[in-house]
């Protein structure tokens, strides 16, 4: 008897159980996963082949052209700079991704380097590599440069180098799963006329806590840092793509110091690049948005946001002023493509940002307006793109990948 009164109970408080589960689950969807997943996985967006826009590209394919996670143009001097690797280190060694096998790296990341006025005979555009003045190997992701000193020859490079972890007092290896990378800023400097880089210093703090890429200010010394993770490891740490979070974190070259300086707002925070305003301009990943931040009496302040509305990668500068945001238009292509990179290319797009006229003076925000470059839904012609830049000069593009085996350069057709 008892049993036959107690079953239906307890089946009637599984139910209510679940039911409310059901409904808190339903309520979280509505409230705070529905945007970030059709902002993710792209419900309703249309991509567009590459033939609707008016650019010829060519991709060029070297080994020292593999997994170039970030490329800089130099302007002035005609170069581009990749910081690249293997796909086999990208895929293993990659603490941004939460891929944490240390003995997949393959100890050869570089800094490769194209003449983009010099093809040459064979295409490559004369590709090089610096040399390091440095002991030990480096694990490269993000990295800003400038020019120095009273004649402006010299270049200082800012590095982002994922160290495996140590035991500061043994010197034995950790287990990065457990305590994640031990990521530090380099500080390396290049003569014009040397092809070596050499170190200046290292920067290690507590506050460059998942560092993705970083930029330097106008001075010369300030560095801002985006922190595309919360915590350097730990089974929740991926949470951000899906609930935001992550940081920026503000450092001096001088001193070394580095503190936290933004955390509201930020959404797996990637790419960050120096305006020629002054201003830095970040790429969170999970929202689809660039803010835009200016250093005050107050510390940094958050004075513009521009909502791109695609899961977006890096950033970078064109000698207009224009910010050119490469972007995931196809994120399930996209993970394909990163674990799978030899044989499979992810749909890529390139969107400009310039000023907006400022006529409604009234408006502090919105200042922007963001125009689509070129998009390849088929994957015909761009990599896996995590990163373009616009050479105004000669309206070329070069498109770089940390999961591609190549890169591409697009002419713009007159
Ligand atoms: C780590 O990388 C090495 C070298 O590529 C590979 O042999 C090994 O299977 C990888 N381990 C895991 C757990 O993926
Ligand atoms: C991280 O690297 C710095 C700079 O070399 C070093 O002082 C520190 O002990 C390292 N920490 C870990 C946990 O590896
Ligand atoms: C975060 O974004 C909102 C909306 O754009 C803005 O009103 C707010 O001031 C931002 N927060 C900070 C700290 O800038
Ligand atoms: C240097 C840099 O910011 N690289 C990032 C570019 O975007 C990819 C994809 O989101 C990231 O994995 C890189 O860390």
């Amino acid at each position: 008897m008892v049993e036959v009164i107690q079953t239906p109970k307890r089946g009637n408080r599984m139910f209510l159980a679940w039911a409310t589960v059901v409904l808190v689950v339903a309520i979280a969807y509505r409230i705070y996963l529905h945007a970030t997943f059709t902002l993710i996985f792209g419900f309703g967006r249309v991509i567009q082949p590459i033939e609707d826009f008016p650019w010829d590209c060519e991709r060029i394919q070297h080994p020292l052209l593999e997994g170039c996670e970030d490329v800089w143009l130099d302007h002035s001097s005609r170069k581009l700079y990749g910081a690249c690797t293997s796909l086999r280190s990208r895929t293993g060694w990659n603490p941004g991704g939460s891929l944490f096998n240390v003995s997949a790296r393959s100890r050869t990341d570089h800094i490769s380097v194209l003449n983009i006025d010099e093809p040459g005979p064979d295409g490559l555009y004369g590709l090089h590599q610096l040399k390091f003045d440095y002991p030990g190997d480096l694990d490269l992701h993000g990295f800003d440069i400038k020019r120095i000193g009273d004649q402006q020859h010299q270049q200082r490079f800012w590095l982002i180098n994922h160290r495996p972890p140590v035991d500061p007092a043994t010197g034995e290896p950790l287990n990065p799963r457990k305590v994640g990378a031990n990521s530090t800023i380099e500080i390396f400097d290049l003569e014009a006329s040397s092809s070596t880089l050499v170190h200046v210093k290292t920067i290690a703090s507590e506050a460059i806590i998942s560092p993705n890429n970083l930029a330097v200010a106008n001075d010369g010394v300030g560095i801002l840092v985006t922190n595309d993770h919360d915590e350097k490891a730990g089974m929740f740490r991926d949470r951000v793509i899906f609930f935001g979070g992550g940081s920026l974190t503000y450092c001096r070259s001088d001193t070394g110091s580095c503190d936290v300086v933004a955390t509201e707002n930020c959404s797996f925070p990637n790419g960050v690049v120096r305006g020629r305003d002054g201003r830095f301009y970040v790429s969170h990943s999970a929202s689809g948005m660039i803010t835009v931040h200016e250093e005050s009496d107050n510390g940094l302040v958050e004075v513009d946001s521009i909502p791109l509305n695609v899961p977006l990668d890096n950033l970078s500068v064109d000698k207009e002023g224009n910010i050119i945001a490469a972007a995931i238009p196809h994120s399930v292509g996209f993970m394909q493509a990163a674990d799978d990179p030899y044989n499979r290319v992810a749909a890529a797009s390139v969107f400009m940002v310039r000023d907006r006229d400022r006529t409604d003076g009234d408006s502090e925000r919105f200042n922007y307006e963001t125009v689509k470059v070129i998009e390849d839904r088929d994957a015909k012609f761009l990599p896996t793109t995590t990163v373009a830049v616009h050479d105004a000069q000669t309206h070329r593009l070069f498109l770089a990948g940390g999961f591609s085996p190549f890169l591409s350069v697009c002419q713009r057709r007159i």
